[in-house]
Protein backbone atom coordinates (compact mmCIF):
# COMPACT_ATOMS: atom_id res chain seq x y z
CA UNK A 1 0.00 0.00 0.00
CA UNK A 2 1.08 3.94 -0.14
CA UNK A 3 1.78 4.53 3.08
CA UNK A 4 2.90 8.21 2.30
CA UNK A 5 -0.65 8.56 0.79
CA UNK A 6 -2.76 6.95 3.99
CA UNK A 7 -0.20 9.07 6.24
CA UNK A 8 -1.10 12.41 4.47
CA UNK A 9 -4.62 11.78 4.14
CA UNK A 10 -5.17 10.75 7.71
CA UNK A 11 -2.75 13.79 9.37
CA UNK A 12 -4.99 15.96 7.10
CA UNK A 13 -8.22 14.89 8.90
CA UNK A 14 -6.39 14.90 12.27
CA UNK A 15 -5.17 18.40 11.94
CA UNK A 16 -8.68 19.62 10.83
CA UNK A 17 -10.40 17.57 14.19
CA UNK A 18 -7.48 19.38 16.61
CA UNK A 19 -8.43 22.53 15.11
CA UNK A 20 -11.71 22.39 15.41
CA UNK A 21 -11.06 20.68 18.88
CA UNK A 22 -9.03 22.91 20.67
CA UNK A 23 -9.64 26.71 21.81
CA UNK A 24 -8.81 29.47 19.55
CA UNK A 25 -5.29 31.52 19.55
CA UNK A 26 -8.09 34.50 20.91
CA UNK A 27 -10.04 32.49 23.41
CA UNK A 28 -8.74 33.84 26.95
CA UNK A 29 -6.26 33.24 28.28
CA UNK A 30 -5.03 33.97 24.98
CA UNK A 31 -0.80 33.23 26.31
CA UNK A 32 -2.06 30.08 27.15
CA UNK A 33 -3.53 29.28 24.31
CA UNK A 34 -1.33 30.23 22.03
CA UNK A 35 0.95 28.42 23.59
CA UNK A 36 -0.54 25.17 23.66
CA UNK A 37 -1.57 25.54 19.81
CA UNK A 38 2.44 26.50 18.97
CA UNK A 39 3.08 22.80 20.02
CA UNK A 40 0.22 21.08 18.71
CA UNK A 41 0.65 22.83 15.29
CA UNK A 42 4.07 22.21 14.74
CA UNK A 43 4.06 19.38 12.75
CA UNK A 44 4.68 15.93 14.14
CA UNK A 45 4.25 12.48 12.44
CA UNK A 46 0.98 12.10 14.17
CA UNK A 47 1.96 8.30 14.57
CA UNK A 48 -0.52 7.39 17.79
CA UNK A 49 -3.68 8.71 16.13
CA UNK A 50 -2.82 7.49 13.16
CA UNK A 51 -2.44 4.39 14.80
CA UNK A 52 -5.62 4.37 16.63
CA UNK A 53 -7.22 5.07 13.30
CA UNK A 54 -5.27 2.10 11.34
CA UNK A 55 -6.53 -0.07 14.34
CA UNK A 56 -9.72 1.08 14.40
CA UNK A 57 -10.32 0.25 10.79
CA UNK A 58 -8.43 -3.01 10.96
CA UNK A 59 -11.75 -4.76 13.24
CA UNK A 60 -13.83 -3.14 11.11
CA UNK A 61 -14.81 0.18 12.43
CA UNK A 62 -15.94 4.15 11.37
CA UNK A 63 -12.36 5.80 11.30
CA UNK A 64 -14.67 8.79 12.50
CA UNK A 65 -15.75 8.10 15.47
CA UNK A 66 -12.13 7.48 16.58
CA UNK A 67 -11.60 11.30 16.20
CA UNK A 68 -11.97 12.45 19.53
CA UNK A 69 -10.11 9.76 21.28
CA UNK A 70 -7.29 10.25 18.42
CA UNK A 71 -7.09 14.48 19.36
CA UNK A 72 -7.00 13.59 22.69
CA UNK A 73 -3.66 10.94 22.22
CA UNK A 74 -2.39 13.69 20.13
CA UNK A 75 -2.45 16.63 22.95
CA UNK A 76 -1.38 13.89 25.85
CA UNK A 77 1.74 12.69 23.55
CA UNK A 78 2.06 16.64 22.79
CA UNK A 79 2.12 17.74 26.52
CA UNK A 80 4.62 14.98 27.43
CA UNK A 81 7.10 16.65 24.89
CA UNK A 82 6.43 20.14 26.35
CA UNK A 83 7.64 18.89 29.68
CA UNK A 84 10.40 16.50 28.64
CA UNK A 85 11.89 19.55 26.66
CA UNK A 86 11.67 21.53 30.21
CA UNK A 87 14.98 22.89 31.46
CA UNK A 88 14.18 20.49 35.08
CA UNK A 89 14.53 17.62 32.09
CA UNK A 90 16.18 17.34 28.98
CA UNK A 91 16.46 20.81 28.75
CA UNK A 92 15.98 21.03 24.86
CA UNK A 93 16.28 24.02 22.48
CA UNK A 94 14.35 22.46 19.42
CA UNK A 95 11.55 19.88 19.35
CA UNK A 96 9.33 19.37 15.82
CA UNK A 97 11.64 21.38 13.53
CA UNK A 98 11.10 24.55 15.68
CA UNK A 99 12.54 26.23 19.18
CA UNK A 100 10.56 24.08 21.85
CA UNK A 101 7.48 25.64 23.69
CA UNK A 102 9.50 27.40 27.11
CA UNK A 103 11.90 28.84 24.78
CA UNK A 104 9.05 31.20 23.09
CA UNK A 105 6.68 31.42 25.90
CA UNK A 106 8.75 31.13 29.06
CA UNK A 107 8.53 28.25 31.17
CA UNK A 108 5.77 28.92 33.63
CA UNK A 109 3.36 28.87 30.73
CA UNK A 110 5.26 25.69 28.83
CA UNK A 111 4.41 23.69 31.96
CA UNK A 112 0.74 24.91 32.30
CA UNK A 113 0.17 24.73 28.26
CA UNK A 114 1.53 20.98 28.96
CA UNK A 115 -0.79 20.95 32.10
CA UNK A 116 -3.45 22.33 29.91
CA UNK A 117 -3.14 20.20 27.02
CA UNK A 118 -3.14 16.93 29.47
CA UNK A 119 -6.91 18.38 30.90
CA UNK A 120 -8.18 18.81 27.69
CA UNK A 121 -7.46 15.23 26.34
CA UNK A 122 -10.20 14.51 29.11
CA UNK A 123 -12.64 17.06 28.53
CA UNK A 124 -12.54 15.41 24.90
CA UNK A 125 -13.09 12.14 25.79
CA UNK A 126 -15.95 13.01 27.77
CA UNK A 127 -17.79 15.98 26.49
CA UNK A 128 -21.50 14.77 25.36
CA UNK A 129 -20.71 14.72 21.20
CA UNK A 130 -18.19 11.97 22.05
CA UNK A 131 -20.99 10.24 24.27
CA UNK A 132 -23.62 10.41 21.50
CA UNK A 133 -20.71 8.80 18.73
CA UNK A 134 -19.77 5.90 21.85
CA UNK A 135 -21.16 3.79 23.58
CA UNK A 136 -20.45 5.06 27.50
CA UNK A 137 -18.92 1.58 28.18
CA UNK A 138 -16.60 1.77 25.50
CA UNK A 139 -15.51 5.65 26.49
CA UNK A 140 -14.77 4.49 30.06
CA UNK A 141 -12.44 1.49 29.51
CA UNK A 142 -10.48 4.03 26.75
CA UNK A 143 -10.30 6.52 29.46
CA UNK A 144 -8.89 4.20 31.65
CA UNK A 145 -6.01 2.33 29.09
CA UNK A 146 -5.40 6.23 28.56
CA UNK A 147 -5.10 7.74 31.81
CA UNK A 148 -3.24 4.34 32.87
CA UNK A 149 -1.05 4.30 30.07
CA UNK A 150 -0.05 7.91 30.63
CA UNK A 151 0.08 8.14 34.44
CA UNK A 152 2.56 7.24 37.20
CA UNK A 153 2.31 3.28 36.13
CA UNK A 154 3.22 3.97 32.10
CA UNK A 155 4.96 6.70 30.06
CA UNK A 156 5.36 9.09 33.49
CA UNK A 157 6.51 6.08 35.69
CA UNK A 158 8.90 5.53 32.45
CA UNK A 159 10.34 9.32 32.24
CA UNK A 160 11.02 8.70 36.38
CA UNK A 161 12.98 5.53 35.62
CA UNK A 162 15.23 7.01 32.59
CA UNK A 163 15.78 10.10 34.50
CA UNK A 164 17.14 8.32 37.66
CA UNK A 165 18.80 6.24 34.59
CA UNK A 166 21.13 8.93 33.30
CA UNK A 167 25.06 8.03 34.10
CA UNK A 168 24.42 5.41 35.70
CA UNK A 169 25.26 1.79 34.05
CA UNK A 170 21.70 -0.31 33.65
CA UNK A 171 21.06 -3.69 33.36
CA UNK A 172 18.34 -4.43 30.00
CA UNK A 173 15.51 -5.26 31.82
CA UNK A 174 15.42 -1.61 33.20
CA UNK A 175 16.16 -0.38 29.78
CA UNK A 176 13.08 -2.36 28.85
CA UNK A 177 11.15 -0.39 31.74
CA UNK A 178 11.49 2.57 30.32
CA UNK A 179 11.44 2.04 26.98
CA UNK A 180 7.67 0.27 27.22
CA UNK A 181 6.36 2.83 29.63
CA UNK A 182 8.14 6.17 28.41
CA UNK A 183 7.14 5.61 24.98
CA UNK A 184 5.20 2.20 24.34
CA UNK A 185 2.26 2.69 26.85
CA UNK A 186 1.32 5.61 24.43
CA UNK A 187 1.76 3.97 21.49
CA UNK A 188 0.07 0.65 22.87
CA UNK A 189 -2.74 2.54 24.24
CA UNK A 190 -3.62 4.33 21.05
CA UNK A 191 -3.56 0.89 19.15
CA UNK A 192 -6.04 -0.97 22.10
CA UNK A 193 -8.36 2.65 22.34
CA UNK A 194 -8.92 1.93 18.36
CA UNK A 195 -9.79 -1.70 18.83
CA UNK A 196 -12.25 -1.43 21.43
CA UNK A 197 -14.15 1.74 19.44
CA UNK A 198 -13.97 -0.23 16.55
CA UNK A 199 -15.78 -2.98 18.15
CA UNK A 200 -12.62 -5.43 18.84
CA UNK A 201 -13.69 -8.50 20.32
CA UNK A 202 -11.60 -9.79 23.09
CA UNK A 203 -9.52 -12.76 20.65
CA UNK A 204 -9.18 -9.71 18.09
CA UNK A 205 -8.44 -7.26 21.38
CA UNK A 206 -5.60 -9.34 22.80
CA UNK A 207 -4.03 -9.88 18.90
CA UNK A 208 -3.88 -5.89 18.44
CA UNK A 209 -2.10 -5.74 22.36
CA UNK A 210 0.39 -7.89 21.32
CA UNK A 211 1.03 -5.26 17.90
CA UNK A 212 0.79 -2.34 20.31
CA UNK A 213 3.06 -3.70 22.73
CA UNK A 214 5.82 -4.93 20.15
CA UNK A 215 5.13 -1.94 18.18
CA UNK A 216 6.02 0.36 20.81
CA UNK A 217 8.83 -0.93 22.11
CA UNK A 218 10.04 -1.26 18.46
CA UNK A 219 9.45 2.43 18.04
CA UNK A 220 11.85 3.54 20.96
CA UNK A 221 14.27 1.49 19.89
CA UNK A 222 14.62 3.12 15.98
CA UNK A 223 14.37 6.24 18.15
CA UNK A 224 17.22 5.34 19.67
CA UNK A 225 19.18 4.02 16.63
CA UNK A 226 18.04 8.01 15.18
CA UNK A 227 19.53 9.57 18.02
CA UNK A 228 22.86 8.01 16.85
CA UNK A 229 22.51 8.03 12.95
CA UNK A 230 19.62 10.57 12.14
CA UNK A 231 19.90 14.14 10.56
CA UNK A 232 18.96 16.49 12.70
CA UNK A 233 16.78 18.61 9.88
CA UNK A 234 14.72 15.64 9.01
CA UNK A 235 14.15 14.62 12.76
CA UNK A 236 13.91 18.48 14.08
CA UNK A 237 15.25 18.03 16.85
CA UNK A 238 19.07 17.78 18.59
CA UNK A 239 20.93 14.78 17.54
CA UNK A 240 23.50 13.21 20.03
CA UNK A 241 21.61 14.30 23.02
CA UNK A 242 21.51 10.26 24.46
CA UNK A 243 24.64 10.07 24.47
CA UNK A 244 25.80 13.67 25.97
CA UNK A 245 23.36 12.54 28.49
CA UNK A 246 24.91 9.18 29.24
CA UNK A 247 21.42 7.75 29.12
CA UNK A 248 20.40 4.25 28.87
CA UNK A 249 19.63 3.55 25.15
CA UNK A 250 19.55 0.24 23.11
CA UNK A 251 22.36 1.53 21.31
CA UNK A 252 24.42 2.06 24.10
CA UNK A 253 23.57 -1.03 26.04
CA UNK A 254 23.59 -3.48 22.76
CA UNK A 255 25.61 -1.83 19.88
CA UNK A 256 23.95 -0.19 16.57
CA UNK A 257 23.91 -3.15 14.57
CA UNK A 258 22.66 -5.62 17.85
CA UNK A 259 19.81 -2.52 18.37
CA UNK A 260 18.66 -2.88 14.40
CA UNK A 261 18.15 -6.24 14.52
CA UNK A 262 16.05 -6.16 18.00
CA UNK A 263 13.98 -3.63 16.13
CA UNK A 264 13.99 -5.97 13.08
CA UNK A 265 12.83 -8.65 15.32
CA UNK A 266 10.44 -6.53 17.19
CA UNK A 267 8.91 -5.88 13.55
CA UNK A 268 8.29 -9.57 12.61
CA UNK A 269 6.57 -9.90 16.45
CA UNK A 270 3.92 -7.42 15.66
CA UNK A 271 3.30 -8.42 12.19
CA UNK A 272 3.05 -12.04 13.56
CA UNK A 273 0.21 -10.52 16.03
CA UNK A 274 -1.57 -9.39 12.84
CA UNK A 275 -2.24 -12.86 11.53
CA UNK A 276 -5.54 -13.52 12.67
CA UNK A 277 -6.51 -10.37 10.77
CA UNK A 278 -7.72 -9.80 7.00
CA UNK A 279 -6.94 -6.81 4.28
CA UNK A 280 -8.59 -4.51 6.57
CA UNK A 281 -5.11 -4.60 8.96
CA UNK A 282 -2.87 -3.37 6.06
CA UNK A 283 -2.25 0.15 6.89
CA UNK A 284 -0.76 -1.39 10.33
CA UNK A 285 1.25 -3.71 8.86
CA UNK A 286 2.82 -1.20 6.87
CA UNK A 287 2.96 1.27 10.26
CA UNK A 288 5.44 -1.57 11.81
CA UNK A 289 7.56 -1.45 8.81
CA UNK A 290 7.76 2.26 8.69
CA UNK A 291 8.37 2.47 12.44
CA UNK A 292 11.00 0.01 12.31
CA UNK A 293 12.72 2.00 8.73
CA UNK A 294 11.60 5.65 9.51
CA UNK A 295 14.49 8.42 9.08
CA UNK A 296 12.27 10.77 11.15
C1 LIG B 1 7.52 14.54 30.61
C2 LIG B 1 5.64 13.16 31.53
C3 LIG B 1 6.75 13.29 30.60
C4 LIG B 1 7.01 12.29 29.80
C5 LIG B 1 8.01 12.38 28.75
C6 LIG B 1 7.52 11.30 25.54
C7 LIG B 1 8.49 11.42 26.62
C8 LIG B 1 8.06 11.10 27.99
C9 LIG B 1 9.70 11.88 26.41
C10 LIG B 1 10.15 12.32 25.08
C11 LIG B 1 11.55 11.94 24.97
C12 LIG B 1 11.74 11.20 23.75
C13 LIG B 1 12.35 11.96 22.63
C14 LIG B 1 11.39 9.94 23.69
C15 LIG B 1 11.63 9.17 22.50
C16 LIG B 1 10.41 8.64 21.82
C17 LIG B 1 9.50 9.71 21.53
C18 LIG B 1 8.32 9.80 22.39
C19 LIG B 1 9.74 10.53 20.52
C20 LIG B 1 8.87 11.61 20.12
O1 LIG B 1 7.73 11.08 19.49
P1 LIG B 1 7.51 11.25 17.93
O2 LIG B 1 8.74 10.83 17.18
O3 LIG B 1 7.39 12.83 17.82
O4 LIG B 1 6.24 10.59 17.55
P2 LIG B 1 6.46 13.71 16.86
O5 LIG B 1 7.05 15.09 16.99
O6 LIG B 1 6.56 13.19 15.46
O7 LIG B 1 5.09 13.62 17.40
Amino acid sequence: MDLKSYFDHRISQVDKALESVLPGESTLPASLHKAMRYSIFAGGKRIRPILMIAACEAVGGDPARVMPAACAMEMIHTYSLIHDDLPAMDDDDFRRGRPTNHKVFGEATAILAGDALLTEAFILLSNSETSRKIDPEIIRRVVHIIARCAGSLGMVGGQVVDMESEGKKIDFPTLEYIHTHKTGALILASVQAGALIGGADEGVFAALTRYGEAAGLAFQVADDILDVVGDQAQLGKDVGSDQAREKATYVALLGLEEARQRARELRDVALTALDPLGESAEPLRSIASYIVDRSS
